[in-house]
């Protein structure tokens, strides 16, 4: 659940950091399941100035100078790049993070709570429920740049923020051992869901090990590449820039294509309840599929594009088993704003899954023919 911190706590820890102006005002924003995040206003001589104030979930991300260190490295990266090429407006196609006055990009406070600021993009909004075919098409090809953006990303490694985020078959793990846990004795009122992910345990390795065997190679990934992770132009309607770099590691390209599918090719919200209205929209899958070719057939292999149908039932399939495991744990993960959320967003997901079985053959065919044209 949310908690909102008073406005006097959140002007005490922006005067941390090195921003231009007077704190004027600052509120919960935006819709994410992991960290708080706050929209602030200053007060500049040449106006207002919003900034982007979020506090990183420690418990889930365990080593948040790493991922910082990330952040920075991608960040820069991006800006080098829009600036070899030329680029016109790049200060809003990139998460501009401010210094702490401690030379960090973050700050720590005395409960170790770690803080950080970036620049809030400019007239620009995000959209948990896809629009239109065009919103579909432009949010695959923005994800598909970002990914061809950091195929070059020279240096080591990027450290894993998540060890094993997307091992669909470590999830599956999980999942079934929170069901033979029953920590908070919810097994029993969701004992359909159970078995319809144990139906479907044979999909669960499938990636990981065409991964293991070097089929599909280790790219720089978004890892929660969800429609609501992009900024939208308020004008144009054009996607700005990609945000919400924490899960940005190494991984398969196919782990966003899935992601990318389930947020962005169904008209109904992630925790919708009526699920008549969850399943897979064709044309918004067909826009999604063909924007995200469009800029990714020049560096996927021939094994990744065979995949891609099959990686969105997978990643839906996996965000299904990982909220009814958190059900079952007792909503230890996920933020919630009822007590049934998180086995309402269950079963939403296991409905995509359905529907994307149903569908598998056509959509396969619809990619094939995108694919080779
Ligand atoms: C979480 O907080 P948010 O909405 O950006 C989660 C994603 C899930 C998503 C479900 C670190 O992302 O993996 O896909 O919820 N992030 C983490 O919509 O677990
Ligand atoms: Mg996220």
């Amino acid at each position: 659940m949310h908690n909102e911190l008073p406005v006097t706590v959140l002007k005490n820890i922006t005067l941390q950091f090195a921003l231009e102006g007077e704190f004027i005002a600052g509120e919960l924003f935006g819709s994410g399941h992991i960290n708080d995040t706050y929209r602030l206003q200053f007060q500049t001589r040449a106006g207002i100035r919003r900034y982007i104030l979020q506090r990183i979930n420690t418990n889930i991300f365990k080593q948040p100078e790493k991922l910082m260190e990330n952040i920075l490295r991608i960040t820069r990266y991006q800006l080098k790049k829009m600036k070899e090429r030329g680029e016109e407006d790049i200060e809003r196609k990139y998460l501009r993070f401010s210094p702490a006055k401690n030379g960090e990009y973050f700050f720590t406070d005395r409960q170790g709570n770690y803080w950080r600021v970036c620049q809030f993009i400019e007239r620009t909004h995000t959209c948990d429920i896809v629009q239109s075919a065009e919103q579909a098409f432009l949010t695959a090809a923005s994800f598909a740049r970002f990914q061809k953006s950091l195929v070059d990303l020279p240096g080591r490694r990027l450290h894993e923020t998540i060890p094993d985020f997307h091992n669909t078959d470590r999830r599956f793990s999980a999942f079934a051992t929170a069901v033979k846990n029953d920590t908070a004795q919810r097994a029993r009122a969701c004992l359909r869901e159970i078995e319809f992910a144990f139906a479907r345990k044979a999909v669960a390795p499938v990636l990981v090990d065409l991964m293991a065997k070097k089929a599909i190679p280790e790219r720089i990934t978004h890892n929660d590449a969800k429609l609501n992770n992009i900024m939208i132009d308020d004008a144009t309607n054009k996607a700005v820039c990609v945000v919400d770099l924490d899960t940005v590691m190494p991984g398969s390209s196919l782990y966003d294509f899935g992601d990318m599918a389930r947020s962005a090719s169904c008209t109904a919200a992630e925790d919708e309840k009526d699920l008549k209205k969850v399943e897979i929209n064709t044309a918004m899958f067909r826009a999604l599929a063909s924007g995200y070719l469009s800029e990714a057939k020049d560096f996927l292999n021939s094994e990744e594009i065979g995949q891609l149908i099959f990686s969105a039932k997978l990643i839906t399939f996996e965000q299904g088993i990982r909220f009814l495991t958190d059900y079952l744990n007792g909503d230890v993960y996920y933020k919630i704003k009822y007590p049934e959320h998180n086995i309402v967003r269950a079963r939403n997901q296991f409905k995509l899954v359905e529907s994307i079985e149903q569908q598998e053959k056509t959509l396969n065919t619809m990619v094939k023919k995108i694919a080779t044209c």
